[in-house]
């Protein structure tokens, strides 16, 4: 495995450095900034992100996000437009060097959570999600005051796009999947590049937006439509163990081979659609992350990894879910949660 750490860029409170000091970490995770979604990315701001990475003898080779605009998702008439546009974004970035991009097909929201600053019995704090807070934020009935949402979005607008997609349901959603998967993939393929599809957070509807990228059943759909190693997954273990109901070290056994970046975090779900965010390991939360781990490493992933989301520990203030201090027990955790279960398999084999 390649163990990385997402950056933010030259505004991160984390420096370059600091990640650099993280023991066996090889590279960053990150993204241009400046450009809307559905822009192409200059090359200079490619060189220059690499050049950055690079100078802290660091590697730059997965992307997270190149966003996927509203209008590829719901099907507007720029769509096609758009897919070129992010067609070239992967020859751009393949070129660079860059050898997965993460993205997600989630409508209008990406991550959503009730709380960002849950108090946690030992002092530190961490996100929350808790359904009912959720459904009380509806958009369409009070101006949208969910934490952390920062789109500029009005009332109408937002009233309109939740509307398109209620048209279009689950079903015109997995459409424009297609559609998209069918022109970008081919593309990826040529370009050395392999996509890796973040499932939705929290796995279901919210608001009546329709999610798809949810659980084994609708993996399996979507791996299916474009069967090449290039249409891959982005493993979060904090997404899809949010549901019960995924069974994620199958899910991991079965999809080891699509499986091109791990978000490694743990969760503690509290009630049925309640949950909030805990430290990495195993004992800490309701996830087995060790179970997750050794079904990868026995079938042969050798993708990139990142811990995801951290508490804030130590007095730490920042990007919520991104301070370094967690994130880097995080890492470390990694590091022997993988090198405990590389020995173990490593005997056995000879052992035989
Ligand atoms: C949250 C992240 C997501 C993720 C996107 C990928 O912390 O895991 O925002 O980057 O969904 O497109």
């Amino acid at each position: 495995m390649k163990l990385t750490f997402r950056w933010y860029g030259d505004k991160d409170s984390v420096t370059l450095e600091k990640i650099k000091q993280i023991p066996q970490m090889t590279g960053i995770v990150s993204a241009i900034y400046s450009f809307a979604p559905g822009e192409v990315w200059s090359n200079e701001s490619i060189s220059q992100l690499k050049k950055k990475a690079n100078d802290a003898d660091l590697d730059f080779e997965v992307v997270e996000s190149v966003p996927v605009p509203e209008e590829i998702k719901y099907g507007g008439k720029n769509a096609p437009q758009l897919i070129e546009n992010y067609c070239e974004n992967i020859r751009r970035l393949g070129k660079a060097g860059v050898k997965c991009i993460c993205y997600n097909f989630m409508p209008v929201f990406d991550w959503l959570r009730s709380e960002l600053e849950h108090k946690n019995a030992d002092g530190s704090n961490s996100l929350a999600y808790n359904e009912k807070t959720v459904l009380s934020m509806d958009p369409l009935v009070s101006e949208l005051s969910l934490p952390g949402w920062d789109e500029s979005y009005t009332k109408n607008e937002l009233k309109s796009l939740i509307s398109i997609y209620k048209e279009i349901g689950e079903e015109g959603l997995w459409k424009n999947l297609e559609i998209f998967l069918k022109a970008v993939i081919p593309v990826a393929e040529q370009a050395g590049v392999n996509m890796a599809i973040h499932p939705d957070d929290p796995p279901w509807g919210i608001f009546g937006l329709p999610r798809i990228i949810t659980c084994e059943e609708n993996i399996d759909r979507f791996l299916n439509i474009a069967p090449s190693k290039a249409n891959g997954l982005t493993f979060c273990t904090g997404s899809l163990g949010a549901s019960k109901e995924n069974d994620l070290v199958k899910m991991a056994k079965k999809y080891s081979d699509r499986i091109h970046f791990l978000h490694l975090r743990n969760i503690l779900i509290t009630k049925d659609r309640e949950f909030y965010e805990v430290a990495h390991p195993t004992e800490c939360g309701s996830i087995d992350m060790f179970g997750i781990v050794k079904a990868l490493v026995e079938n042969g992933f050798d993708g990139y990894v990142r811990p995801d989301h951290g508490r804030m520990i130590w007095g730490e203030s920042g990007r919520y879910g991104y301070g370094l201090y967690d994130r880097a027990l995080g890492a470390a955790y990694i590091v022997g949660l993988f090198e405990a279960v590389e020995k173990m398999l490593d005997r056995g084999n000879k052992n035989d």
